[in-house]
C-alpha cells in the first residue's frame, strides 16, 4: 500500500480538523502548494453532511456512509420563504452532532428517580442560601459522579481505531447550556471534590459566561460525561446525543408528582425522568440499566454519595 500523503496544514487547523473528526489526508488543499485552509475543512464537512458521495464522515474507520444526496428543493415554488444563516456555534455544534450520531451506535435507556426527599432538602438549602440558586441539576451532578465511580466504564473514551478504552480517574462533567446562538457544553471540573453549593455557584457562572459568549475552548474541553437537562422547560423523555469521545450522556426531563404504590397505598411522590444514551460498542444494555438504577437509588437517598 502506498503511504498516505501528509497534507500541509497549520497546527490550529489540524486541531480544528481533529475536533470535527476530519481525516486531513482526504481533504484537498486550495492554498499555495496544496496547503489546507480552514474553508477546505469546512467544505469537506459540508459535503459530508449533505451526503455528497466521496466525502466520508466515517473515513477514519475506513468506511463511507455512501448516502443519497441531500434533497434539493425549490421551496419558493410552494410558498413564501426566507433564508436564515446558522450561527457559527450552530454550524460547529451541528457538524459534531452529525458525526457523533452517524458514528456512534446510540441506545437510550429510560428510567426515573424518586426525588421527593431531595426536593425537600433542595428547598431547605434554597431558604438557607438565598444568594445561590440550587437547582435539581446540582444534585444530579453529585449523583452522576457517585455512579461513575461505581461504573468506571462509563467514565471512559474509545480510541479512534475502536480497540482501546481509556478509563479516566477524574470527574469532569459537561453541562449542555442553551444559548441564543446555539448549544454549548462547558465543563465543570473535579466535581468529586466539590460540594453542592460550590457546584451551584460554578454552574451559574458558566451559564452566564456561555450566554455572554465568554467561554473559550479550554472551558469546553476535557469532559468525561455530559448532562443535558431540559427539566426547566418540560417534556417526559428524549434521546440526547453522545458528546464524543465520551461514551454516555444523561438527559433529564421535568420532574412530576405521581401516585406511587408503596405496597399498601398510593402515595404522591416526585419522580424525575432520566434518559441515558450510551455507546453500545462500549456499554451493554444490562450495564446501562444497572447504571440508571444505581443513579436513581443514589438520587432518592443522597446518603449513598458518602459510600
Ligand atoms: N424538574 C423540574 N424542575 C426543574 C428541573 C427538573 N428536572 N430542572 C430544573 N428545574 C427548575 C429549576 O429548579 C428552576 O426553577 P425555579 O426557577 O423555580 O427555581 C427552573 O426549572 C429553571 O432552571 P434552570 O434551567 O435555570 O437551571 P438548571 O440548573 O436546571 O439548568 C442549564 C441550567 C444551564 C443547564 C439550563 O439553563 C439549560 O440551558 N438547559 C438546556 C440544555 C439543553 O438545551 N439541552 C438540550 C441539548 S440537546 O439539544
Amino acid at each position: 500500500m502506498l503511504p498516505q500523503k501528509v497534507p500541509f496544514a497549520s497546527p490550529a487547523l489540524r486541531k480544528f480538523a481533529r475536533q470535527l473528526g476530519v481525516d486531513l489526508t482526504l481533504v484537498s488543499g486550495s492554498g499555495r502548494s496544496g496547503r489546507i485552509q480552514r474553508e477546505d475543512i469546512q467544505t469537506f464537512v459540508k459535503r459530508a453532511l449533505t451526503g455528497d458521495r466521496g466525502a466520508a464522515v466515517g473515513a477514519r474507520t475506513g468506511g463511507s456512509l455512501d448516502l443519497l444526496a441531500w434533497p434539493q428543493v425549490d421551496f419558493a415554488k410552494f410558498g413564501p420563504t426566507e433564508q436564515q444563516p446558522l450561527t457559527k456555534i450552530q454550524r460547529i455544534t451541528g457538524a459534531n452532532l452529525a458525526r457523533n450520531w452517524a458514528m456512534i451506535p446510540h441506545v437510550t435507556q429510560h428510567d426515573e428517580a424518586d426525588i421527593t426527599e431531595v426536593e425537600a432538602f433542595r428547598k431547605q438549602l434554597g431558604k438557607e442560601n438565598k444568594a445561590i440558586k440550587v437547582t435539581p441539576l446540582v444534585f444530579l451532578i453529585k449523583a452522576v459522579v457517585a455512579t461513575l465511580k461505581e461504573f468506571p466504564r462509563f467514565n471512559a473514551s474509545l480510541n479512534s481505531s475502536g480497540e482501546t478504552l481509556t478509563l479516566k480517574k477524574y470527574f469532569h462533567i459537561g453541562i449542555a447550556v442553551d444559548t441564543p446562538d446555539g448549544l454549548v457544553v462547558p465543563v465543570l471540573r473535579d466535581c468529586n471534590q466539590k460540594g453542592l453549593l460550590e457546584l451551584a455557584a460554578e454552574l451559574a457562572t458558566l451559564s452566564v459566561q456561555a450566554r455572554d459568549k465568554k467561554l473559550g475552548p479550554a472551558d469546553m474541553s476535557g469532559g468525561c460525561f455530559s448532562i443535558s437537562s431540559l427539566g426547566g422547560i418540560g417534556g417526559t423523555a428524549f434521546t440526547p446525543i453522545i458528546n464524543a469521545p465520551e461514551v454516555a450522556i444523561l438527559g433529564v426531563s421535568r420532574s412530576k408528582i405521581q401516585a406511587v404504590w408503596n405496597g399498601e397505598a398510593f402515595t404522591p411522590r416526585l419522580l424525575l425522568p432520566l434518559s441515558l444514551s450510551y455507546d453500545h460498542r462500549v456499554i451493554d444494555g444490562a450495564a446501562a440499566a444497572r447504571f440508571t438504577r444505581y443513579l436513581s437509588r443514589t438520587l432518592t437517598d443522597l446518603r449513598r454519595i458518602l459510600l
